[in-house]
């Protein structure tokens, strides 16, 4: 099993043990590694430690619902706390603002390190999710803190998330591992993978409309645009929208996609995706950056939005 990271894990166990009450927050627009990440290091720490109290907190998202449950945290809970942000890059995407109101703080993420906000950082991106450092964060602790079934099933349904159910190129054989180790809970995985895969009816016709407006290059940088009264029209929440990204990177002649979404102030967020070709810098120098292959970004207006298509094209011209 891994064996990095043992000294900021050693640091993050002991700093664990100080602390009569935990607040785990994690990332905006919530996927499942944000709330499996989270909800599973919570079940962790309560069958650990029974007599701490551990919390969650953040925007409830009902599309996952199916892994667990938020919890009201009033605001003098803070006091004397300990923070833990597990799968947030930066701390503008921290969902719950009051994440700096702890005694002190903890970040636990798997994106690239551009802002190390908490007292003590553990950023690593050669894991394919939160939810596999968590998991690796239980197995170095040597026995002091244990996972329950519901806890595996949590961190699975985070790592089939992030890795898009194994086949990113951010799964190792490490990832593997971890997988293998979690099954061995017994909990229900099919469902779990089931859950992953679903889209409602509203996604589906969403999904149809993005594979009929897509524009593909000859260069392999296929993108669509869409305007905020497309959005409204099929009702969608940002989390539901997610589900586009996946299926347009299944057409063979893509090899770079880029999505744009235009929100309530007129800007549009883009979801950048390669199958090889590292796209991340444009996506820094678009207010964005996560990951070499796959990067969020914001681009001010339509005209920024051709500005980082010609990017992309520009991109793998001169690869
Ligand atoms: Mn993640």
């Amino acid at each position: 099993m891994k064996k990095d990271n043992e000294a900021v894990i050693h640091e993050i166990l002991k700093t664990i043990e100080k602390y009569q009450t935990i607040i785990i927050h994690r990332h905006k627009d919530a996927d499942p590694d944000a709330i499996g990440s989270q909800i599973g290091l919570a079940q962790a720490l309560r069958v650990s430690y029974p007599q701490k109290n551990i919390y969650t907190v953040g925007k409830d998202e009902p599309l996952f619902d199916w892994i667990g449950p938020m919890q009201d945290v009033a605001d003098q809970i803070y006091q004397d706390t300990l923070v833990i942000i597990v799968d947030t890059g930066s701390r503008d995407r921290i969902s719950d603002m009051r994440w700096d109101r702890g005694a002190q703080t903890i970040k636990i993420d798997h994106h690239v390190n551009v802002d190390a906000f908490a007292d003590i950082n553990w950023s690593d991106e050669s894991f394919s999710s939160a939810s596999e450092m968590i998991y690796c964060l239980i197995y170095q602790s040597k026995g002091n803190l244990h996972l329950t079934q519901d806890g595996a099933r949590c961190l699975y349904a985070g790592i089939v998330g992030d890795t898009g159910r194994f086949l990113y190129d951010d799964t190792s054989s490490y990832t593997l591992q971890v997988a293998s180790e979690l099954l061995k809970f017994g909990f229900d995985a099919p469902t779990v993978n089931r859950h992953e895969d679903d889209i409602s009816p509203n996604v589906a016709k969403m999904v149809a409309y993005a594979l009929q407006n897509l524009e593909i290059e000859d260069s392999g940088v296929g993108h669509i645009i869409l305007k905020r009264d497309i959005i409204q029209k099929f009702g969608l929440s940002s989390g539901e929208l997610d589900a586009v990204i996946p299926v347009i990177g299944r057409i063979s002649t893509i090899q770079i996609w880029a999505i744009f979404r235009e929100k309530s102030d007129g800007k549009y967020h883009v979801n950048l995706r390669s199958k090889g070709t590292v796209i991340i810098d444009i996506a820094k120098k678009h207010h964005g950056g996560d990951h070499p292959l796959s990067s969020g970004a914001t681009a001010n207006d339509l005209g920024e939005v051709q500005q980082i298509i010609e990017e992309l094209n520009e991109l793998v011209v001169n690869e």
